[in-house]
């Protein structure tokens, strides 16, 4: 069994191939037997992670007090084992940022 130059194998499409090889002679009367092969595929880190939105848009009062949470974006990653990402950026962080 081999992969043809038009095959692919992505995880996020399916993660388990079974395949019933069969082996047959040509004796008479021909003799048969199978066999089952198994194939799990390995997930690769092949997906960056996706911003959704891809943009943020806050309202931040200038006396806002200095730790305040202002922002929370998130991403997702579609590989597995990848759960989403969030991301707090406190009002100390834009700060400095803008310096
Ligand atoms: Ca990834």
């Amino acid at each position: 069994m081999k992969l043809t130059n038009d095959s692919s194998i992505s995880f996020t499409q399916v993660q388990h191939y079974i395949f019933v090889v069969q082996a047959q002679d040509t004796g008479r009367p021909s003799l048969s037997s199978t066999v089952t092969v198994y194939f799990n595929i390995v997930d690769l880190n092949d997906n960056a992670p996706l911003f959704d939105p891809m943009s943020y848009s806050n309202e931040i009062f200038e006396n806002v007090t200095i730790g305040s949470r202002v922002v929370t974006v998130s991403a997702t990653d579609l590989d597995s084992g990848k759960k989403p990402i969030q991301i707090e950026i406190p009002h100390r962080k834009i700060i400095d940022m803008c310096r």
